[in-house]
């Protein structure tokens, strides 16, 4: 799981990035990166039963990139690739109000921040099904079904919406997956309300019109707090009012507002952790741990984690009935203990 942080310049994201990973990343030319773990004590649990020495957390990487605008207000070319490989998409807006931070469309107004970013992505995706509606017209497959949902896509974008589950049916998705539409990705904002903030409810109803989940931070001083000792850093959060670090209610926030799900597996040596948005399938979770499973995939074992610490072991569990044989279209929960058979 992979996620970029956006936002215009000077907003805070590596602010930010340093707060929820507690680094102190500099220079705002290099891509700066962060495995931000998802604490989970099955996987500990787990690791006891089984004996197994080594415990996997899963992870989430954060990727804060030198982000430039191209002049036609969409993203420029340089930290795009990144962008479009990444799993899901981290919009930073300022809120906090600074004399000495300038910022380069003068007033501080998180609400319109968020239209401009929203449009640059649309600008973005826009370019990118424009090229291929060309290219396939060249060719003379007009009307032809990618033809057909590209058309639809940008009639879509050209009215500044994004790509949106409503607009693509599931049978479309494969086709359109090698484009890796900005749009079409989960997002999560976090508003940097720094120290002093303006009025953020504004901001805040419109992603939630848009079904994306906000995440209030105060960036300059989470970031202090993050390169403290443990210790040190709950007295100061309990100060703030605030029980978990910033990189906790971070992950919490991000489970909940792309609806992800962790599913444990058993191997030989270790106990691993795995996140993947709710829905997903077994193959697919198949695929996560690696691709020859996806390919050779027969069936999936399922126990849920704590029936398997009641059971004792999977022999038992089995005896109890308790495992369960899914197919590939099984929706893995959170907490399942999954173990893929798959024959190459
Ligand atoms: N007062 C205040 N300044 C902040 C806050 N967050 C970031 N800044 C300042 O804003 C400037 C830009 O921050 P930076 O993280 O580099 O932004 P980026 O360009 O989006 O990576 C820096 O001078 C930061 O110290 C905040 O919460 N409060
Ligand atoms: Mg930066």
């Amino acid at each position: 799981m992979e996620t970029c942080l956006i936002g215009l310049p000077f907003c805070g994201k590596t602010t930010i990035f340093n707060a929820l990973s507690g680094q102190q990343a500099g220079g705002y030319q290099q891509v700066h990166l962060a495995e931000v773990p998802v604490p989970d004590p099955r996987v500990g649990q787990l690791a006891a039963l089984f004996e197994k020495k080594k415990q996997v957390q899963a992870s989430v990487l954060l990727k804060d990139l030198p982000l430039q605008f191209s002049e036609q207000g969409g993203i420029a070319a340089g930290a795009l690739g990144e962008l479009r490989t990444s799993d899901a998409v981290t919009i930073v807006l300022r809120a906090f109000v600074d004399e000495a931070v300038v910022h380069s469309l003068g007033e501080i107004d998180p609400l319109r921040d968020l239209g401009k970013l929203l449009d640059s992505m649309v600008f973005s995706d826009y370019e990118i099904a424009q090229k291929r509606v060309e290219r396939l017209e060249k060719e003379g497959k007009r009307g032809d079904r990618e033809h057909l949902i590209l058309a639809k896509i940008i009639a879509r974008l050209e009215q500044g919406g994004g790509i949106g589950p409503e607009l693509i049916h599931e049978e479309e998705l494969s086709l359109l997956a090698g484009f890796q539409f900005l749009t079409a990705k989960p997002m999560i904002v976090i508003i940097n309300t720094g120290e002093r903030s303006v009025d953020i409810a504004a901001v805040q109803k419109r992603s939630e019109e848009l079904g994306i989940q906000v995440f209030p931070i105060r960036g300059l001083q989470e970031m202090e707090i993050a390169q403290l000792s443990p210790e040190d850093q709950r007295e100061f959060l309990a100060d703030l009012g605030l029980q978990a670090t910033a990189g906790e209610r971070f992950l919490k926030a991000l489970y909940s507002g792309l609806e992800l799900v962790s599913f444990l597996t058993v191997g030989d040596q270790e106990v691993r952790a795995w996140s993947i948005p709710r829905g997903a399938t077994a193959l697919q979770a198949a695929g996560k741990i690696h691709s020859d499973m996806e390919r050779g995939f027969i069936r999936a074992e399922v126990i849920p984690c704590d029936q398997l610490l009641a059971a004792g072991s999977f022999a038992e569990a089995r005896k109890q009935g308790q495992l369960r044989l899914e197919g590939k279209e099984y929706h893995v929960k959170d907490g399942d203990v999954v173990t893929i058979r798959f024959n190459l």
